[in-house]
């Protein structure tokens, strides 16, 4: 199965790109799932509906979210945190879809991460408009798993910066069906999103929906 993910990837239009030491970007690597993939955030976002979070300083985020697995992200006055019950409902968060699960591992696995095991998937939703301020992502304890991300819908430049804020970003295209596995001295470096513009884009109802795996829980195996 691997080997046929590295003979695809080999081809014209799923370039491997290292953007830096412990980030690659599989060009295209979620194109063939990605009816399956938005299908499923669709049965998601009708249990765990998508929501704007308030952030610890009263401000309301201008993507929206919601989450599968057994931890899901949340943010409010109190703070950001994974928790395993969704807060809109105080019920669990929805089980991670198969699909989604064999895909993260298998973009971990070509990335050098063969035992990536996601407990917590973080699914944005971006409307022209909305953007993410650079900030690390640093609410796992496990620094030694990779966060694995796929893009789908319309395109979005992603900044990638250094592990200080103030060191310079670079700009990324992020398009539909792109994958990108931060880890290793990655992990903690700096990252945003753009603006997204408008665009034409009727299978995400003219959004972006950017999913990342995350492995949440405490360090070592599960
Ligand atoms: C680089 N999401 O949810 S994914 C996030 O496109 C987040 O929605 C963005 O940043 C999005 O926290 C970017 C790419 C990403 C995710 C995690 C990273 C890049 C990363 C962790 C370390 C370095
Ligand atoms: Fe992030």
């Amino acid at each position: 199965m691997i080997d046929d993910l590295f003979s695809r990837l080999d081809s014209e239009d799923q370039r491997r790109e290292i953007l830096a030491d412990g980030a690659m970007l599989l060009h295209g690597c979620a194109h063939a799932q990605a009816p399956a993939l938005l299908a499923a955030v669709d049965e998601i976002a009708a249990v765990a509906p998508f929501r704007r979070m308030q952030t610890p300083g009263a401000l309301r985020m201008s993507v929206a979210m919601s989450n599968c697995g057994a931890l899901g992200w949340v943010s409010d006055r109190q703070g950001y945190r994974y928790s395993p019950l969704d807060p809109d409902n105080g019920r669990q968060w929805p089980a991670m879809p198969e699909v989604f699960c064999q895909l993260a591992q298998m973009a971990a696995a070509a990335a050098g991460f063969p035992d990536f095991l996601p407990d917590a998937c973080l699914i944005n939703r971006y409307e022209p408009g909305s953007k993410l301020s650079l900030h690390q992502d640093k609410d796992e304890p496990d620094r030694e798993a990779p966060i694995v991300s796929v893009s789908l819908g319309l395109p979005a430049v992603f900044l990638f910066g250094g592990l200080k804020r103030k060191e310079p970003t670079t700009r990324v295209l992020l398009a539909h069906g792109d994958v990108v596995v931060w880890g290793g001295p990655a992990r903690l470096r700096y990252h945003g999103v753009q603006t997204l513009k408008h665009g034409l884009f009727p299978e995400t109802g003219n959004s972006r929906i950017n999913l990342t795996f995350r492995k949440a829980g405490p360090p070592g195996r599960q």
